[in-house]
């Protein structure tokens, strides 16, 4: 699923670049059998209608019938980290991605696209070594799809969020897409910030470190927010993107 809305006159005239009229407001997607579809775009619908973001004025549900089977990956440790303001945000993210492999240059870069103005769709592609931007379409980003969990994992996962009180479907989807990333071996490390005005905690993610909560991540009321992927220098990155995109991933226990 995919909300946007275009802006108006008056807000347009602000904007230099043709590209930039069309704001992302939302999206989502999933993995689901076919009798969970008309629901699954039922939810979807109403995700779209009842964004934070605001009322969309495009709304596309793409609805594609896989025949791959999916590929199984571990679903990331859970944990989280105590930072109490966003100012000590920097300080935290920077000494879990250094540890990672993520370099200075990298890190500086990275922060600088899940802070700035213009909200990407999908997420970046990052050299960890040399901060160089991979993803092919640097404006839209590259879009994690074709993912889900298995229904007794995601019990487990439902229950055991349930117990720090951070039970959301935020959560549960960030963990199963955080877990997809992190299971390709040419991704070092994940930033995310969510875009959602009032979303405040983001996380960072590893194989070895898992799903890193980091709360306080930005000011409440911040529209701004995004994705990284830090991927290793040299990668073949057609294949990385062909394998967020389109390879079928179940995350399981
Ligand atoms: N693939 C790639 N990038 C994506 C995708 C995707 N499927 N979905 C979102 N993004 C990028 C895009 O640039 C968005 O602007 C940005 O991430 C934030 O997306 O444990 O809600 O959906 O409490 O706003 C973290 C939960 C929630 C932390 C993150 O992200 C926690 C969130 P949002
Ligand atoms: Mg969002």
């Amino acid at each position: 699923m995919r909300a946007s809305k275009r802006l108006v006159k008056s807000e347009k005239s602000k904007v230099k670049s043709q590209e930039t009229r069309e704001i992302h407001i939302s999206g989502a997607e999933g993995l689901y059998h076919l009798p969970e579809i008309d629901g699954a775009t039922r939810d979807y619908f109403t995700r779209a209608m009842t964004h934070p973001k605001g009322m969309p004025d495009r709304v596309l549900i793409t609805i594609e019938r896989v025949r791959q089977r999916p590929r199984v990956v571990p679903m990331l440790h859970i944990s989280t980290v105590n930072c109490i303001s966003c100012r000590d945000a920097v300080p935290i993210i920077s000494e879990l991605l250094s540890a990672s492999g993520v370099s200075p240059r990298a890190l500086k870069k990275g922060i600088g696209v899940v802070t700035a103005k213009r909200v990407m769709r999908g997420a970046a592609l990052m050299s960890c070594a040399s901060a160089i931007r991979m993803e092919p379409d640097r404006r839209r980003g590259v879009r994690v799809s074709r993912l889900g969990m298995d229904k007794d994992s995601e019990r487990y996962l439902a229950r055991k969020l349930a117990r720090s009180g951070i039970n959301t479907l935020t959560v549960r989807e960030a963990v199963i897409l955080a877990s997809k990333v992190a299971a390709c071996r040419d991704v070092v490390a994940e930033l995310c910030i969510s875009d959602d005005p009032d979303y405040t905690t983001g996380y960072i993610s590893t194989r070895r470190l898992g799903y890193v909560r980091v709360p306080n991540i930005k000011k409440r009321g911040s529209p701004h927010g995004g994705r990284v992927f830090f991927v290793r220098e040299g990668t073949d990155i057609a294949q990385i993107v062909r394998y967020l995109e389109e390879t079928p991933v179940i995350v399981s226990l």
